[in-house]
């Protein structure tokens, strides 16, 4: 009896001692293996820079997972100026963990390694996609210095040099929703920064970019149905936008021309 209790034991513990080593080989493994697979894109980011807005939109129309570091661009750290040729941002770190620098260049990789949000696309059509795409990136810093402009006159000029990019959209435009039709496209993530940043002065001034162009507002309208312009910024996005080009340096900021009365925060005075 005693012999079968010493035998029955130490296969116990020979069985016992098995599964622990397998356990702990199995847990080693999936250390590895989840080492791998957290092994994401990181995007170096400044909260409010359309570049960087274009690349996480995209990122977020192709599902794609990615982090997000942001950085004071009036003191940008060493480590920034040693992975960033040219000093801006958008940086994305690969996977493999090369820098790359130059939002174009950016969404060109990104399309070369995934997969593109519209299939089929013949050479032609994407040499004209991104020379559609290219005309929304050129006029980002129109769009931020129009908004910075200090008085009306200044604003007005601004604003018609971007609108001229507004009525060619406009001609282009078909019958929607999107900048090809019904299928979302590397133009619209080129455009939305542009169309997000112009509802957002709509909703706080009832200032509106687009006013003269209603398909091009069709359009505005269903980019931020998507959902991919709140996936694409921060959280608190909306209020560092505001605080930067709504502030009392601004004539934005300063004066409300609250000609909207769908908009519900002028209708009642909130907004200025
Ligand atoms: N051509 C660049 C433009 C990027 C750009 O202008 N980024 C701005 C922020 S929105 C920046 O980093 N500015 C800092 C600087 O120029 O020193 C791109 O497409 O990536």
């Amino acid at each position: 009896m005693v012999t079968w209790w010493i035998t029955t034991q130490n296969q116990t513990n020979v069985k016992t001692a098995n599964f622990f080593r397998l356990f702990c080989f199995d847990l080693v493994l999936l250390n590895t293996l989840t080492k791998e697979v957290v092994k994401i894109m990181k995007i170096i980011s400044f909260k409010i820079c359309p570049f960087v807005q274009r690349v996480t939109a995209l990122l977020e129309s192709k599902e794609i997972p990615y982090e997000v570091e942001y950085i004071s661009l009036s003191n940008k750290p060493q480590w920034f100026l040693d992975i960033s040729p040219n000093g801006q941002v958008p940086v994305l770190i690969t996977d493999s963990g090369t820098a790359l620098f130059e939002s174009d260049a950016i969404v060109e990789y990104l399309d070369e390694v995934s997969e593109p949000i519209e299939h089929h696309v013949k050479p032609e059509q994407r040499a004209i996609d991104r020379a559609w795409s290219y005309m929304a990136t050129k006029n980002y810093l129109v769009q931020c210095s129009a908004m910075r402009s200090a008085d009306n006159q200044t604003l007005n000029e601004r604003a018609s040099k971007l609108g001229k990019i507004f009525q060619k959209a406009e001609n282009a435009l078909k019958t929607g929703p999107f900048f090809k039709g019904e299928t979302l496209s590397n133009i619209d993530i080129a455009w939305l920064p542009l169309l997000h940043r112009a509802n957002i002065i709509r909703s706080h001034t009832g200032y509106d970019f687009l006013d003269g162009f209603p398909k091009v507002q069709a359009w505005q309208h269903a980019i931020m149905e998507t959902g991919l312009v709140e996936k694409s910024v921060a959280n608190d996005f909306e209020e560092a936008f505001t605080g930067f080009y709504l502030s009392n340096q601004t004539y934005l900021g300063n004066e409300c021309n609250c000609t909207s009365t769908l908009d519900s925060k002028c209708a009642d005075g909130s907004c200025c």
